[in-house]
């Protein structure tokens, strides 16, 4: 074998068939599948709650920047918010949801807004 059919050879490329647990002789390496299936990790809803003082345009801001709304959905979710009493602003995996959830509160603070936010397993 010359060196550039080396080169060619599909054993260069990982995935090319390699069987689990297949010793690559010369490479010290086997090739190992996880058996473990790889699972989607747990999900959070992030919810808005209504309050009677925190300004309308507050809350689609917020809408808007945290999540990535554009105004007219941030409008929507607002007035659902106003009128349900709750609504649903999107479901992230738990560090997301925390951060997004720390970062409402802490802008509602900052504003001395009584704004509420919070998060819910799915
Ligand atoms: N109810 C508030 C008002 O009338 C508006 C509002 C909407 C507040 C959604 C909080 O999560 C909220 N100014």
């Amino acid at each position: 074998m010359s060196g550039s059919d080396l080169v060619r050879s599909p054993e260069w490329f990982a995935g090319s068939g390699q069987k689990s647990g297949q010793h690559r002789p010369g490479t010290g390496l086997v090739v190992e599948k996880s058996r473990a299936k790889p699972k989607r990790p747990p999900m959070y809803k992030v919810l808005l709650l209504n309050d009677d003082y925190t300004p309308m345009e507050f809350v689609v801001e917020v809408l808007m920047h945290i999540f990535g709304m554009n105004q007219s959905l941030a409008e929507k979710i607002m007035l659902e918010v106003h009128t349900k009493g709750i609504g649903l602003c999107g479901v992230y995996p738990r560090e997301i949801a925390e951060t997004k959830v720390n970062l409402i509160m802490r802008l509602a603070q900052r504003e001395n807004h009584p704004l509420k936010c919070t998060m819910e397993r799915e």
